[in-house]
């Protein structure tokens, strides 16, 4: 089956930037392989396949030492790809579920045993069919029970109809790609104030300043994209994650190259502080809370 866009780079290049010692990839992937784990079929796009084995040396390769993986939509509400490469990585890994409404117990048990730790909430239209809002509310309450956080997905667009949805969920959120900005708004543009002012206003939400490949109107290296994760890195340094976004699926505009994204780094986080906070510290709390340092 070809997916329905670009493949990942098949040879990124080693970072400039080292990460500090026990650095997560907070966002990234795993798809298929299609023969084992099938692709959903009411998905909206088609990806390449992207193994377990190929995320994990992409991780040795770019000097990490952990991930969480998250649930695309193209496998829809079937975990399996997901817990199998959980359940391969030796406890490094940790992962972020998308769940059905009517899930068991006994179900959602099972995938805390595997390592997830957080439950995925997709707004975006062109990925998925609308989910109304009161089953995410009902999911909510029961993943808070076992502990985990909601990761949300969203369009800078559709924040207003979403602030109280937020701020009203019963335990962390995790905002995915910044809330996507229009970057050619600029930093200053009340779109973007508007998200400030979000996490302003609710300690419990975090973000994760990652994606600048998807948000960028210049390309690489992501000019115009690193002022809005700074900016946040500066703002919020305890509630800031990163992510490869690996293997990068729907990227229609360029190949990404995961050691370029890795070197954006230390233009966001400047100092050794805010790249511990953002690489280790954050993300061990959320995902490794029993081996965190408290
Ligand atoms: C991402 C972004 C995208 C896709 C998904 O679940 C998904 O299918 O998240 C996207 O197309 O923007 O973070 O992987």
């Amino acid at each position: 089956m070809d997916p329905d866009y670009l493949p990942f780079h098949p040879n990124p290049k080693r970072p400039d930037f080292v990460p500090p010692a026990g650095a997560v990839d907070a966002h990234c992937h795993v798809f298929g392989p299609g023969a084992v784990f099938p692709y959903h079929p009411a998905r909206k796009y088609t990806p390449c396949d992207a193994s377990k084995e190929q995320l994990f040396a992409l991780r040795d390769h770019l000097g990490f030492s952990r991930n969480v993986i998250v649930q695309a939509t193209c496998h829809g509400p079937d975990n399996a790809a997901l817990v199998d490469a959980l359940e391969a990585s030796g406890g490094t890994a940790r992962g972020v579920a998308v769940v059905a409404h009517d899930i068991s117990d006994d179900d959602l048990q099972a995938l805390h045993a595997a390592g997830v730790r957080g439950v995925r909430f997709n707004f975006v239209k062109r990925l998925v069919d609308a989910t109304p809002r009161e089953m995410f509310q009902r999911t909510a309450q029961r993943v808070a029970g076992l502990g985990w956080h909601i990761v949300v997905y969203f369009e800078a667009p559709d924040l207003p109809d979403l602030v109280d949805f937020l701020a009203g969920m019963p335990a962390t959120v995790v905002v995915d790609h910044m809330g996507r900005p229009d970057v050619s708004k600029g930093v200053d543009s009340a779109e973007f104030q508007r998200f400030l002012t979000l996490m302003e206003d609710n300690h419990h939400i975090w973000v994760k300043v990652s994606c600048p490949e998807r948000l960028t109107v210049a390309g690489p290296p992501y000019d115009d994209v690193v002022p809005f994760a700074r900016r946040l890195v500066e703002r919020f340094p305890s509630r800031v994650l990163w992510g490869t976004d690996w293997p990068h699926p729907n990227m229609k505009s360029h190949v990404p190259d995961d050691g370029q994204l890795v070197d954006t780094i230390p233009r966001i986080a400047v100092d050794a502080a805010a790249q511990r906070a953002l690489l280790v510290d954050n993300p061990m709390r959320l995902y490794w809370p029993e081996e965190a340092a408290r």
